[in-house]
């Protein structure tokens, strides 16, 4: 079974992934990690702190001699922040230690600090929001390059675009090859395949920045080249769609998740909604891809489609009302810095999470303590689909 966790808060040491479950001999490349790592900075919209960091993953387990040796892989990424905040949250507390500290008393509303400060009965939200904080996402992109590297070898790629940032929305399908130039750009905007579109997306990012307000918006996922017969239709938690919206949820500010094109079939009659299926030179063909590559919770061997809704980010340079913790008086919700739209750091982020979670049913189907052998089940079932 593939499993990951990660550990890690923002303005600490360092962030942690640990990935178990990849069998043996996946070939890894560090420059592979640190591309992926590096999209997921970029943006037009990005705060300060991005201007800080510079994400590089550490390996310091599970891989040797650029193969996984199929040991738990475990995977820092320094904060480089870190160096500013070593008196505010040292791990001992230290005498004088008090003044040090930078409570957050005045809850973001949208952020977890008022929901996570009641949970773990703390005064100060700087212990919620530290882990709360989208940072930890770096952790989900490094693992989630390996997922890739896995589903690489079976011709499985994954991509994402943003197709809206508030009302601005791309009103048409993005090819795979769009999809493909945009992630080997050096430099990133909006995560648009349309540049006219990209520029009014820009402008209502502008427009945030003016105001002092935030922005989100809608990134797409596209896994390109799956076999069908990954996930099952037989038991609630194996139907694939909704562990895939499980993983993309679970992204911080996501608020939603659509498969395939869930909300136009919601408004539509079901003659217009269903993918028509046809048989040509040996191969059942599909009339169009609305389902997002999976029916009953099975990958049907199209693309799979899934998108994220992100909502604007919680922390306003013109902050909302709040209350302080302490002293219950009403008070302007807290800012020091924040990003102002990170929908296509979020696409990066989507990725990963649509990998990861690939990648585990990929190996509940195929197993495989060595990628010779995932291959050979693979290549086994490939066969019996073929002669199906
Ligand atoms: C975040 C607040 C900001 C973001 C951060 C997520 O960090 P800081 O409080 O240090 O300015 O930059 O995102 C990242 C650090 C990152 O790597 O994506 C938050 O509160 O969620």
């Amino acid at each position: 079974m593939l499993r990951f966790e990660t550990a890690g808060e923002s303005h600490g040491e360092c962030l942690v992934a640990i990935l178990t479950g990849l069998p043996a001999g996946v070939p890894v490349s560090l420059d592979a990690i640190n591309r992926e790592l590096w999209r997921r900075q970029q943006g037009y919209g990005r705060g300060g702190r991005m201007k800080i960091e510079t994400d590089r993953a550490q390996l310091v387990s599970g891989v040797r001699h650029s193969r996984t040796i199929g040991s738990p892989i475990a995977i820092l990424l320094e904060n480089k922040d870190w160096k500013n905040w070593t008196e505010a949250l040292p791990v001992e507390d230290i005498d004088g230690g008090e003044d040090k500290k930078k409570p957050v008393t005045r809850p973001r509303p949208g952020h977890a600090d008022l929901a996570g400060a009641l949970k773990y009965n703390f005064h100060d939200a700087r212990y919620i929001l530290e882990r709360a904080s989208a940072r930890e996402t770096a952790a989900r992109v490094a693992a989630g390059s390996l997922a890739k590297a896995l589903l690489g070898e079976f011709g499985i790629e994954i991509l994402s675009h943003v197709i809206a940032v508030g009302t601005v929305r791309l009103d048409r399908p993005a090819s795979w090859e769009e999809l493909r130039a945009l992630s080997e750009k050096s430099e990133v905007l909006l995560g648009c395949v349309d540049l006219s579109v990209e520029e009014k997306m820009k402008a209502v990012v502008d427009e945030a920045y003016r105001t002092g307000d935030t922005v989100g918006g809608v990134f797409e996922v596209v896994a390109h080249n799956v076999p069908p017969g990954l996930g099952s239709h037989v038991t609630w938690d194996s139907r694939l769609d909704g562990r895939l919206a499980q993983a993309i949820v679970s992204m911080q500010a996501v608020k939603g998740v659509e498969i395939g094109f869930a909300a136009e079939g919601a408004a539509n009659f079901g003659s217009a909604v269903q993918d028509t299926i046809g048989y040509a030179a040996g191969k059942f063909t599909r009339g169009a891809n609305r389902a997002g590559g999976l029916e009953g919770g099975i990958t049907n061997g199209q693309d799979v489609l899934v998108r994220g809704l992100l909502k604007p980010i919680s922390t306003l340079r013109r902050p909302l009302e709040s209350v302080d913790l302490v002293t219950r008086e009403p008070a302007l919700a807290a800012y020091e810095r924040s990003d102002v739209c990170v929908v296509p750091a979020a696409g990066v982020i989507g990725e990963a999470m649509v990998a990861i979670t690939l990648a585990q049913a990929f190996l509940e189907k195929f197993g495989g303590d060595s990628l010779d052998e995932t291959r050979r089940n693979f290549d086994g079932f490939l066969e019996q689909v073929h002669n199906f």
